[in-house]
């Protein structure tokens, strides 16, 4: 692959490459229909900014034993970071805030919004260095002060922690905290275990809610290359992201901080964004004229909605626009694809591979995506709320979470596909296999094991990358140690395990009974009848 390739591809959210391989694909195949997306097809705005790209969001009850009272919430940035990018390593960017907002009463605009503002100083030890570092980096002397910096790091990254409330106030949870360093190699952080313990010294506790920013093993596994190569499935798939590290935002926040404002039913709403100023040159003089206002540039929600179904030619607005304005902007696209996009959009592509798969008409994918899953369908959700995992009435592409579900036992990485109600769609956990859940779903799987329709192809399919390239950690902030630069690769080699046979469980059954509820059959067989 070509340097150039290479970066296109790490700039583009993970899942984005299926919809532009789909894209590519009806290009090959009929040109003249897509004229108007053919001008869209190179990389979107915020490919230009990866230090601004969200790739992943995760929301999921504490699995640490003693923390079922929290819910840990992470937000990644950067794809496709390469370990060993010295001198001048990946860093959060000075000029942009990163946010991860929580929606408690299903409005869809944020209650609580934990803010991120980054400071880089470049030549802390001395200037007169290329490096990075000038030794060996070692732990900050007062590691019980966010504010003590590790030793012989040149160029510290540190940061303010803001909690926001839904009326726009806000207060300060962390001053020139830390953030963890790269992980560079054996000479500057040590052994994995060395290194390891450079970045627990990056986790500070903010009252009651613990806080991580830095790298980590990216955690989103996928066969990238194989959908690029105009969806060239393959098994075993070849886990793309492998060897790759992410930066990292991370908190644990207690349950009874969601309730304090203003959760009542354990459901929350979660999605994470980035913000740059918004930058205007008017006139011919040297001054800047651009003000301070902020302007979101990336947001994520669900790991779908933006990269595969949302077409090209939207993608860069979604990015500009709120949640709130969901149901209005983007429904379309999800609910109705084959209408609103033609049969370039992923689901008429998914129906070519299966014959079978519905291209309108997805009330399936309207209450996993953009509602939540209503009251009384699944027995499995506890607790006396009012909703399953359905935060209210607006629609909208956030991360629905009911936490009142205490984490599986042996969770399932299809999640609710699988019969674990602790995984997505119910919020999202780093291990869970998005990927195969998504492309399963967009095919029409809930509908098939409704019996709305006859597609047991919906369920076979996937990318073949069943698991992360290293161990999840079994702790905040749960992502894996990231990857050496020194010493890493990207060889896949781990990956020559034998497919996993992916399975639909029992509550499976019931979660799809409940989700194509009579509204979605009928229009689905008045559909079917129609034609
Ligand atoms: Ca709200
Ligand atoms: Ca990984
Ligand atoms: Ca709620
Ligand atoms: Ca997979």
């Amino acid at each position: 692959m070509t340097k150039t390739l290479t970066r296109k591809l790490a700039a583009v959210p993970a899942l984005a490459l299926l919809g532009i391989a789909a894209v590519l694909a009806l290009l090959v195949a009929s040109p003249g229909d897509f004229s108007d997306a053919a001008s869209h097809r190179d990389a979107p705005l915020i490919t230009e900014d990866p230090t601004a790209d969200n790739t992943d969001v995760y929301a999921f009850v504490s699995r640490e034993p003693g923390r079922q009272d929290y819910v840990t919430l992470i937000a990644n940035y950067i794809p496709l970071e390469e370990p060993g990018e010295g001198p001048n390593y990946y860093h959060f960017s000075d000029s942009a805030l990163y946010n991860i907002k929580v929606d408690t009463n299903g409005d869809a605009k944020p209650d609580l919004t934990y803010q991120f503002d980054f400071t880089t100083k470049i030549g802390d030890v001395t200037p007169n260095t290329f490096l990075y570092n000038t030794g060996k980096i070692g732990l900050p002397p007062n590691p019980a002060d966010p504010a003590s910096k590790y030793t012989n790091l040149n160029q510290p990254t540190s940061y303010k922690l803001k909690e926001i409330k839904g009326n726009g106030k806000g207060q300060t949870l962390l001053s020139n905290a830390r953030v963890a360093p790269i992980n560079i190699g054996p000479k500057s952080t040590g052994t994995q275990a060395e290194y390891e313990a450079l970045a627990e010294a990056a986790t500070h506790n903010a009252g009651n809610i613990k806080v991580f920013a830095g790298p980590r093993d990216e955690g989103f596994y996928v066969d990238l290359m194989g959908a690029f190569d105009l969806i060239n499935v393959r098994d075993p798939g070849v886990d793309t992201t492998s060897g790759f590290n992410v930066h990292t935002i991370a908190l644990e926040v207690p349950k009874s901080r969601f309730q304090a404002a203003g959760d009542t039913d354990g459901v929350i709403g979660v999605w994470a964004s980035a913000d740059r100023p918004s930058l205007k040159v008017d006139d011919d003089d040297d001054d800047d004229d651009g003000g301070k206002k902020m302007t979101q540039v990336s947001r994520i929600g669900n790991p779908l909605v933006n990269e595969v179904l949302i077409p090209l030619a939207f993608k860069d607005k979604y990015n500009a626009t709120q949640p709130r304005k969901d149901g209005q902007n983007i429904r379309d696209y999800i609910v109705n694809p084959g209408n609103s996009q033609g049969g370039a959009a992923l689901i008429p592509i998914l129906n070519g591979l299966t014959g079978c798969t519905p291209t309108n008409d997805r009330t399936d994918l309207e209450l996993i995506l953009l509602k939540g899953i209503p009251n009384g369908v699944l027995p499995g959700f506890a607790g006396n709320q009012d909703t399953q995992n359905r935060g209210g009435p607006v629609a909208a592409d956030v991360l629905r979470l009911n936490y009142n579900i205490a984490p599986g036992a042996d969770a399932n990485k299809l999640g609710l596909l699988g019969g674990d109600t602790s995984g997505f769609p119910n919020g999202r956990r780093v291990g869970d296999d998005v990927t195969d859940i998504d492309l399963k779903a967009a095919a029409g799987a809930v509908l098939h094991v409704l019996g709305a329709i006859n597609c047991p192809a919906s369920l076979t399919l996937g990318d073949n990358v069943n698991d992360n390239d290293v161990p999840y950690l079994g702790e905040f902030p749960y992502l894996a140690t990231p990857h050496n630069g020194y010493n890493h690769d990207h060889d896949h080699s781990s990956l020559s395990s034998p497919m996993v046979a992916a399975g639909v469980g029992g509550l499976g059954l019931l979660l799809a009974a409940g989700l194509v509820a009579p509204r979605a059959v009928s229009a689905i067989r008045r559909k079917e009848s129609e034609d």
